[in-house]
């Protein structure tokens, strides 16, 4: 199920709330920097220990990583790192998207059952806001679409239903203009 709301993400009891962080998740400004205010000194120490895969990079673009939300009501924080925007033929559609998926994977994987995102990569990293939409709301459509195909399959097979409902996927935007972005572009 998606959800569109218009708020402050690090407000929401949800299971899962998702960090426009940076390649070094250490903390920044926006969402990143509302998270880790928000959260208190442990989500930065639990980001520390995330290891390096090379200098200065804990979680490179496209890529999703998991900590604790301490102080959060969120149980968790995944902290992904969208593309910088320059003109959309350098990889960045297939980066944002490999953002949406590998976060949902996670939360399926930690078993979450309500995860939160705000517009990754549409503020200080300069997607346009409706191309950057598109690509959520698709991700995430497929994702809900695929997941809904396993749980049909393991019904067939076990006769009877698996314990695992779907997922509540909710997008948070900070403006009214961005939630109704999302509200057309999930209409089509
Ligand atoms: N709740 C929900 N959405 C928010 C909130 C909030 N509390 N605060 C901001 N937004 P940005 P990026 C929206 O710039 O473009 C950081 O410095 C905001 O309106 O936070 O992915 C990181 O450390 C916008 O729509 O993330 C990185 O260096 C969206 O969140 C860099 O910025 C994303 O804006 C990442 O840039």
């Amino acid at each position: 199920m998606i959800k569109i709301i218009k708020g402050d993400i690090t407000t929401l009891a949800v299971d899962a709330i998702v960090n426009a962080a940076n390649q070094v998740m250490l903390g920044g400004g926006g969402v990143d920097g509302s998270i880790h205010r928000a959260a208190g000194r442990e989500l930065y120490k639990a980001c520390l220990k995330v290891p390096e895969v090379r200098p200065g990079v804990r979680c490179p673009t496209g890529e999703a990583r998991i900590t604790p939300g301490f102080k959060l009501p969120a149980k968790f924080v995944i902290h992904t790192v969208g593309p910088v925007y320059r003109d959309g033929n350098h990889g960045e559609p297939e980066k944002l998207a490999s953002c949406y998926r590998n976060s949902l994977t996670l939360a399926a994987e930690n078993g979450c059952s309500s995860i939160a995102f705000p517009c990754i990569s549409t503020g200080v990293y300069g997607y346009p806001k409706e191309e950057a939409t598109k690509i959520a709301v698709k991700e995430v459509k497929e994702f809900l679409s695929h997941a809904e195909m396993q749980r049909c399959r393991a019904r067939e097979g076990q006769g009877r239903a698996p314990a695992r409902s779907e997922m509540e996927v909710i997008f948070c935007c900070f403006s009214e203009h961005d939630a109704n972005v999302y509200r057309s572009t999930t209409a089509c």
